[in-house]
């Protein structure tokens, strides 16, 4: 930029020197043109960040060698517009979530979030999936404006008990920055134990001795910690059998019983 300031007057009158407002950025450097002329440009002495700061006003102030000298002002507004030299930050580096296996379709899970210093598209934000598992990408929905993961297919613990995934959040000017996210489901009690007759002795001979093993009962329950715990184990009529619980592997034997009681 450059400022020429014109004084009619000759010699000494006329005009001497320019001064610029105090500031961190910019400085005149004043030349001379032939005829002795005198015009200032202005030069960027010290490089900008608009996030810091994004205007200035500056005044230049032309002088005469009068005594006193004589003065002219001008004041000059500089804008500084915005380069994209910031890329997206997310305000967290991993997103922990715990999410129950029976959330519905449509369920929040977690909204990342991710912040630019820059302005306009060159802070707008688009989120997307960068690494997801085929399996995670069938079963959440990534939001590209808000970064919102919602749950787009039900779930199943006894399925998959987790997912990772990582999002990547791009600003207008192609700058990229990563998070990510692991989603552990928490067992519900979604299944009811199934019993399995695993072998069966039938007929029985009248005169077998107490303690015959009968049959061999598997129960199994598919759900984990005390949803998948079996407690109890019974017949539900009255009959001479009892089950007496081997607690390894679940396997529960149906024996001939003296007494005729159901046993837990
Ligand atoms: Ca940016
Ligand atoms: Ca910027
Ligand atoms: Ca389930
Ligand atoms: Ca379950």
């Amino acid at each position: 930029m450059w400022s020429n300031s014109e004084d009619p007057d000759l010699g000494v009158n006329s005009l001497q020197d320019y001064n610029l407002s105090t500031n961190p950025y910019f400085i005149l450097e004043v030349r001379e043109i032939e005829g002795g002329k005198k015009y200032a440009e202005l030069v960027l002495n010290k490089q900008l960040d608009r996030e810091s700061e994004s205007s200035f006003q500056l005044i230049l102030t032309a002088l005469d060698g009068g005594k006193p000298a004589k003065t002219g002002t001008a004041k000059i507004w500089i804008t500084v517009i915005d380069a994209n030299d910031n890329p997206p930050v997310f305000t967290q580096k991993v997103y922990a979530v715990k999410l129950k296996e029976n959330a519905p379709k449509g369920s929040s899970v977690v909204q990342v979030k991710a912040t630019d210093r820059d302005d306009g598209s060159n802070a707008q934000i688009n989120y997307s999936f960068s690494n997801i598992p085929e399996s995670a990408r069938q079963k959440f929905h990534l939001g590209s404006q808000d970064g919102t993961i919602i749950v787009k297919e039900i779930l199943d613990f006894e399925e998959t008990e987790g997912y990772v995934m990582a999002v990547e959040a791009r600003d207008g000017g192609g700058l990229v920055a990563h998070c990510k996210v692991e989603i552990s489901l928490l067992d519900e009690n979604d299944n009811a134990p199934e019993v399995i007759l695993a072998s069966l002795s039938s007929p029985i001979p009248e005169d077998s001795a107490v303690g015959t093993l009968v049959a061999l009962i598997n129960v199994n329950d598919r759900d984990s910690g005390d949803n998948g715990k079996i407690v109890s184990c019974y017949l539900k009529n009255d009959q001479p059998f009892k089950i007496p619980i081997y607690i390894l592997s679940l396997l529960y034997f149906l024996s001939l019983h003296p007494h005729c009681f159901p046993e837990l």
